[in-house]
């Protein structure tokens, strides 16, 4: 049976579960969320920016990259681009000789984080937004930071299309056509020849799908299959309804979506083309900062549990993370990164699988955590028991597959031993890159696993940890 495998790019991608979001523009200083297009550049004065101490706390917050917002809606430039006067150029900070774009992928160089770049392609201030000539400007400018900033690990493209704004004082509604107006072949290819190893994000892909929901929360089960020709050109809810009812017809759609949202929430099982979703959330209410927000800060309890129901369900985080007035992560949304962090390193160092005999009905267990070797089912069904000496506390069982082999197992069970007997307490669909799967803390003598897949699943670690949140 041949599966759908992921890139050499999205491989790599697979490796980084956790990275933050910056957005940081005009919109820092005017309270808003979406810039009109007419905000004076002169707006943009962070009064303590310092990239370093930025990227440190990604860093201390055991983040592996960072994704900034090099121009949102508003059409503000971060860097002093070449192609218009309205950027940072043009800004009293730094009396106009600023890049944020510039010192943010130095200092993510500096400290080993990956950088990335989000650049909106609705520009609310661009006179030509619309025609032929914006889409000239917008290539130009995704040339610019593909080619002026150093290694790119992902770049960002948001949905969000058209309606009313600023448009060079036109102040007017315009609507594109989001399926053909940006000719997304031509355009991504710009990324494809200057950033090879970048993946692209957008709702549709090519490389990421977006998750449906701002929330980060995944689907359960979220396949990193989906079927491509239900979700290019660009999805929208008209086109979908319409494409899904002819791909309906053929006998390989098995799942039932009432939305393109619900579509990319979970995947389809029987997709043909790998891509994974990534989930996007904000610490705050906002994805800019509100001074008003200040107490909506998630809690790291808050962080943990999207953990779990991101990450833990085969997708990326993307947690965005707003700087301030003056240009730095704000102290309480500091404080629960790092509660956050330290419940994830809890949960990680609990693992008592070391602890366990581990006896699998076909491959070796000899060594599930090495790079190279891994628990190679010789069937379509694999148990793993793993039994202690002397009873555990289990709260979450991890799981992970060799996804470079595609998404194998469809289906898997946990049961525990307690009291001589094996009693079942979760069963779910889809492991993927990493499953963490809450089955309520219990002292136990013993976790089974069964797993069943179309294919002879490949295992690349099996783990089982405390839940730090219940049990100390
Ligand atoms: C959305 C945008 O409209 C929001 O402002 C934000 O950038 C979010 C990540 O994507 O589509």
């Amino acid at each position: 049976m041949n599966l759908p495998l992921p890139t050499a790019r999205q491989l790599a991608w697979h490796e980084l579960d956790y990275y933050c979001f910056i957005h940081f523009t005009t919109n820092t200083f005017t309270d808003k969320e979406w810039g009109y297009g007419d905000e004076s550049p002169s707006l943009f004065n962070p009064t303590d920016f310092d990239a370093d101490d930025m990227v440190a706390v990604v860093q201390d917050a055991g983040m592996e990259g960072l994704i900034l917002t090099c121009k949102h809606h508003d059409g503000f430039c971060l860097w002093p681009s070449r192609h218009t006067e309205h950027s940072v150029a043009s800004s009293t900070w730094r009396n106009g000789r600023g890049d944020v774009v510039g010192e943010l992928s130095d200092a993510c160089r500096r400290q080993g984080i990956k950088f990335g770049i989000y650049l909106s392609p609705w520009d609310r201030h661009h006179a030509q937004y619309g025609t032929p000539a914006y889409i000239e400007y917008f290539r130009q400018q995704l040339h610019e930071l593909t080619t002026d900033y150093g290694d790119l690990f992902e770049v960002w493209f948001d949905g969000a299309n058209g309606g009313d704004g600023y448009y060079g004082g036109a102040n007017e509604t315009r609507s594109i056509d989001r399926t053909t107006y940006y000719d997304w072949d031509n355009t991504r290819q710009i990324v494809r020849d200057n950033q090879p190893d970048a993946v692209m994000f957008s709702d549709a892909g090519p490389d990421v799908r977006w998750v449906g929901n701002e929330k980060g929360i995944a689907g359960d089960p979220c396949w990193s299959t989906i079927n491509e020709d239900l979700v290019f050109p660009g999805i929208d809810p008209e086109s979908f309804q319409a494409r899904l009812t002819k791909t309906r017809s053929t006998d390989d759609m098995v799942g039932a979506w009432d939305s393109p949202t619900q579509f990319l929430n979970a995947g389809d099982r029987e997709g043909r083309s790998w891509l994974p979703a990534e989930a996007d959330v904000s610490i705050r209410p906002g994805w800019f900062f509100h001074e008003a927000e200040n107490d909506q800060v998630r809690p790291p309890e808050n962080l943990f549990d999207l953990y779990l129901k991101s990450v833990g369900r085969g997708t990326s985080l993307l947690l965005n993370l707003p700087p301030d007035r003056r240009g730095r992560i704000h102290e309480i949304d500091r404080e629960s990164l790092m509660g956050f962090k330290a419940l994830r390193e809890a949960m990680f160092a609990s693992n008592c699988i070391g602890a366990a005999t581990v006896l699998a009905d076909s491959g070796s267990v000899e060594d599930l955590q090495g790079e190279e070797t891994w628990l190679q089912s010789e069937s379509e069904q694999l148990t793993v028991t793993c039994t202690f000496a002397a009873s555990q506390c289990v709260g979450i069982v991890g799981l992970r597959e060799q996804v470079q082999l595609g998404q194998r197992v469809d289906t898997w069970s946990v049961e525990v031993l307690a009291d001589g007997e094996w009693r079942e307490v979760k069963q779910g669909e889809a492991i993927g890159n990493r499953r963490l799967i809450d089955i309520g803390s219990q002292a136990v003598d013993g976790v089974r696993i069964c797993i069943v897949g179309r294919v002879a699943p490949a295992i690349r670690d099996v783990a089982l940890y405390r839940h730090p949140l219940r049990d100390s």
